[in-house]
């Protein structure tokens, strides 16, 4: 392991896990980033074998720095699997934190250190673009509505003081993701940020919210699907249903702690 000694103060060792499909145009430039904008953080590209070879960049990276890993996975299985393999790793390598953030730029790594300032007194901290002082740049009006529109139905449906329950940029410490159970994550598209935000709340793991800039991505192709949209409805939908059921009906793992 090429970590910094000491870690990440307040937090300890950190791993930034970057989810990729087809993201051979950012994945230099997004790991460069992060590298500079918090030296102490190690980064593990989870690549789903992407065709167009940012598996292979990602090797090339980590081949000259000792902080940089790979992981690479069989085939596109999601960006929810992608995350639990990672977050599965960092466990088995021994870290106390890992932060999600997109590959595409969307998440400026610039804003990790406040997030990491943060998650000194939070065991979750979501990076958020619907709190005061956020901005969001160049995103469609139609992407506009549907974050917010989204943000609010789970808000309302899961009773959750969450502000950005859909957002990928943030830190987890690994006793959290314990808290949290997440053998019964389910989601395979976005609803993923979703339903971690349910599992953080139905936990009592401290949440806490920090303003990003986020930005449209400049390069490669989104994955963003109605097929995504519809799984984060219908999903959001039956949490909403069965938290409201009272306890004696639910089963298993959905019973609150
Ligand atoms: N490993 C893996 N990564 C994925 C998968 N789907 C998406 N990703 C990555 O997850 C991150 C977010 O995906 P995006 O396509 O940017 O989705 P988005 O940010 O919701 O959509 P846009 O705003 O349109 O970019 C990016 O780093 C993607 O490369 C997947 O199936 N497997
Ligand atoms: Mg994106």
């Amino acid at each position: 392991m090429g970590e910094a000694a000491g870690g990440q103060p307040g937090v300890g060792r950190v791993l930034v896990v970057v989810p990729t499909y087809n993201e051979a145009d950012n994945i230099a430039d997004v790991v460069a980033r992060v590298r500079r904008a918090a030296p102490a953080v190690d980064v593990l590209v989870a690549d789903d074998n992407s065709p167009d070879g940012t598996g292979t960049l990602a090797e090339a990276m980590a081949g000259t720095d000792a902080q940089v890993h790979v992981l690479h996975r069989p085939g596109k299985q999601g960006l929810g699997a992608a995350y639990l393999a990672g977050f599965g790793w960092a466990r088995q390598h021994g870290y106390d934190a890992v932060v999600e953030m997109d590959a595409d730029g969307s998440h400026a790594p610039e804003d990790l250190p406040a997030l990491l300032a943060a998650a000194r007194d939070a065991d979750v901290v979501i990076g958020s673009r619907w709190v005061s002082g956020a901005r969001v740049v160049n995103w469609p009006w139609r992407r506009l509505l549907l974050s917010r529109c989204g943000n609010l139905y789970a808000r309302m449906a899961l009773g959750m003081p969450v502000s950005d329950a859909t957002g990928g940029f943030r830190v987890y410490r690994l006793s959290a993701l314990r808290a949290m159970r997440l053998e019964s994550v389910c989601s395979q598209g976005y609803s993923f940020q979703v339903e971690l935000s349910r599992l953080a709340h139905r936990a009592g793991v401290r949440i806490v919210e920090v303003p990003i800039t986020f930005a449209e991505r400049e390069r490669g192709a989104s994955k963003m699907s109605p097929l995504i949209v519809a799984e984060a409805l219908w999903r959001i939908t039956t949490w909403g249903l069965r938290d409201r059921r009272p306890a004696r009906w639910r089963r298993g793992h959905d019973r609150w702690p």
